[in-house]
């Protein structure tokens, strides 16, 4: 059977950051405003008043120390608290696939490709700045590759789904070689004003180039296998969608038109799902855990990623083992995982072995076993 390699790897980094103490100020400040805007009727019991964030939960809780974002105008503003980005005209190249573009000529760069030897591209990312027409085909034309392009959305497991539809497809003999890109813009669905949530998310786009391994790069990861997994949950949700102007009282600024989640329940019933998706898959593999050099984990969590870790290995990994990303770039959904891939696995030598690994709404979960060739 035909086997499949990641011969390159791209992230492009926004150049704008918001720290914990810059966001819980901006936060905290709005949180007040709103207490005095509704002091009166908090008074009399009706609504409870917001409740003030704090550095230090933020930082126990998740690990996140800091996040990427396109732009710092209007989140940290109290009187706006959402990005605002300029419009752009439809001659001109969206964000998604402007981000996409430079994160896919480092990929192309590093497998030694060119857009000639690439014939798909799929831009798999938690959300799509408009339906139609795809952004992968906008990313297609602007790289020149000819074939064909699509989107793809499976929240923050989009790039572990879209490494096993790419590697199917070359196995199967429809692409020789396929970009996929993740363009996260979570800044503009995530919901900056509820405590609970406003510190997990932040911006940025991987890319990973495929191709056939026999034509691959020395160096390169063999897909040695992919395991994917899906399970219905209400527990991570975004109601918005196109049917929201059909629906009365659905275009008022609604609480559930943004990211939201029951944090605690996620963290309780995703952890055993990955773990099981990960042990069954290696074991069925032939995969003995210890072999393993290293676990590119999803990048929600450092105290989930750390019970993983933990609970696959059989022991505490060690440093360097299961390396996170998020204290720099928080949850950047899809991307994560990707990330710490491409920052974290040009050290290993030749036959080592690998896990990258997504999970999130959905649920979904996916297992990618990897051998650097
Ligand atoms: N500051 C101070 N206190 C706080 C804050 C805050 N910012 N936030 C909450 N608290 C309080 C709570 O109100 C609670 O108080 P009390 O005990 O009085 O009720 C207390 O702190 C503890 O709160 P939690 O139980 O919520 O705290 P946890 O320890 O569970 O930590 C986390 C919260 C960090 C959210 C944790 O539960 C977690 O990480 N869970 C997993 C979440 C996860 O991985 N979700 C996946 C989402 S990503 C995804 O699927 C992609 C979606 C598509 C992308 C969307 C982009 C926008």
């Amino acid at each position: 059977m035909t086997k499949v390699a990641i011969s390159g790897t791209g992230v492009f980094t926004p150049e704008e950051t918001i720290t914990n103490a810059e966001l819980v100020a901006a936060y905290n400040e709005y949180a007040h405003r709103q207490n005095a805007l509704h002091a009166e009727a908090i008074t009399a019991g009706e609504p409870e008043p917001m409740p003030m964030s704090s550095e230090e939960f933020i930082l126990k809780a998740s690990g996140i120390e800091r996040r990427r974002v396109m732009t710092r105008t209007g989140i940290l503003d109290p009187g706006v608290m959402h990005p605002l980005l300029p419009e752009r005209a439809d001659e001109d190249l969206s964000i998604m696939a402007e981000i996409s573009v430079k994160a896919a000529d480092q990929a192309l760069e590093m497998a030694g490709r060119t857009a000639d030897d690439v014939d798909a591209v799929i831009c798999a990312a938690s959300n799509h700045e408009r339906p139609y027409p795809a952004i992968a085909i906008e990313v297609q034309q602007a790289l020149g590759i000819k074939g064909f392009a699509f989107d793809m959305n499976v929240a923050c497991s989009s790039a572990t789904f879209g490494i096993q539809a790419a590697a199917d497809m070359i196995r199967s003999g429809s692409a020789r070689a396929i970009l996929m890109v993740n363009p996260e813009i979570t800044s503009g669905h995530h919901e900056w004003r509820d405590r609970d949530c406003h510190f997990i998310f932040g911006d940025v786009c991987t890319a990973v180039l495929m191709e056939r391994a026999d034509a691959a790069r020395d160096g390169a990861w063999e897909i040695v296998s992919t395991r994917l997994l899906t399970e219905f949950s209400n527990n991570i949700r975004n109601n918005n969608g196109f049917l929201r102007r059909t629906r009365e009282g659905h275009m008022t600024d609604r609480r559930d038109m943004q990211f939201y989640q029951e944090g605690r329940k996620v963290f309780k019933q995703v952890v055993p799902m990955v773990v099981e998706l990960i042990r069954g898959h290696l074991a069925d593999e032939g995969v003995e855990p210890s072999s393993l050099s290293r676990l590119w984990l999803h990048q929600a969590n450092r105290n989930m990623n750390d019970l993983i870790g933990e609970k696959v290995l059989g022991r505490r990994p060690e440093p360097g083992e299961q390396p996170n990303v998020l204290q720099d770039y928080a949850n950047t959904s899809s991307a994560g995982s990707i990330i710490a891939f491409a920052r974290y696995s040009r050290d290993l030598p030749a036959g080592s072995l690998g896990v990258i690994c997504s999970f999130g709404a959905g649920y979904s979960t996916g297992s990618v076993i990897v051998r650097r060739m």
